[in-house]
């Protein structure tokens, strides 16, 4: 067995407050025993969800950054994205991808654009035309629906049913990625269930996993789920166990931030179920 430490390119943003992007991000995977490279496409002070932050747009690092780790030598077992500051980043972000991706790095592109059928703050068509650019260069992509509709230019349903969900999957695998995640998805006739489906289109199969719905927004959870979901991978994890262990982990963070009482715009509580992933 393989029991090197390996590394993983960790493309995000970096948020102050809020538990969102390379804040949450980087201990999961540092807590599955992953050394992280934090990669930082925009430095804020809260997220976007707040009802102000400051923004400062970090596109021009990102270059120097990636070619100064080229000349030190460093090899990459995983590059995973998601927060990008810019539409501007997704050639530089594909470029990483070119020089850094070797024969068995697992390239995972959280193609973060919004939730609930809206942009996030800040996020125009633009990045959506340059997102469905990027995501040609997953192995797997972990879309929520609302991402979903974007890239496939459709109308946002937040009711779809599950055989249209996996016919759009089908489809956005037809893009690139060999491999299609979505998360949020609605298990009929139990409003208590959601469901977690992937999709491989080298086999033609679908995997899912079921938790209970817990009815509360939090951001950042489909970070973190996109986290556990890849360092799970770097684990040698099957998919099946993957997208169980990542969606068990949104699970408890949420309950553990609603048991608290804690504000739920600062997202999961994190820092109480973290010992978890170490099970
Ligand atoms: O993926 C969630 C996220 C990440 N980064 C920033 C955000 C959000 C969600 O609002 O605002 C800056």
């Amino acid at each position: 067995m393989d029991r090197r430490i390996k590394k993983v390119l960790a493309i995000h943003d970096l948020c102050a407050h809020g538990r969102v992007s390379l804040k949450a991000v980087t201990p999961i995977l540092t807590t599955m025993a992953h050394e992280v490279y934090p990669l930082p496409t925009a430095l804020l002070s809260a997220h976007t969800q707040y009802p102000n932050f400051t923004f400062t747009d970090l596109t021009d690092q990102m270059v120097p950054i990636l070619e100064n780790w080229k000349a030190l030598g460093v090899q990459f077992d995983a590059i995973y994205t998601g927060y990008l500051g810019s539409p501007r980043q997704v050639d530089i972000v594909k470029g990483a991808i070119r020089d850094f991706k070797g024969e068995n790095t697992l390239v995972v592109i959280d193609p973060v654009m919004g939730d609930n059928g809206k942009l996030y703050t800040g996020f125009t068509e633009k990045l959506v035309t340059e997102m469905r650019r990027l995501i040609e260069m997953a192995d797997v992509i972990t879309p929520n629906l609302t991402e979903v509709a974007y890239l496939l230019d459709k109308p946002f349903d937040a009711e779809a049913s599950e055989e249209s969900i996996k016919a759009d999957m089908k489809a956005l695998a037809t893009m690139g990625p060999k491999e299609v995640v979505v998360t949020g998805v609605g298990v009929e006739g139990r409003p208590d269930r959601v469901a977690v489906l992937a999709y491989n289109r080298l086999t033609d199969t679908f995997v899912r996993t079921e938790k209970t719905y817990l009815k509360a927004h939090l951001p950042g959870t489909g970070d973190a789920f996109a986290a556990v979901l890849t360092g799970a991978l770097m684990k040698g994890d099957s998919m099946a166990q993957a997208i169980d262990r990542a969606a068990q982990f949104v699970v408890d963070g949420i309950d553990a931030a609603i048991t608290a009482k804690a504000p739920l715009i600062d997202g999961m509580l994190m820092e109480a179920v973290l010992p978890n992933l170490r099970k």
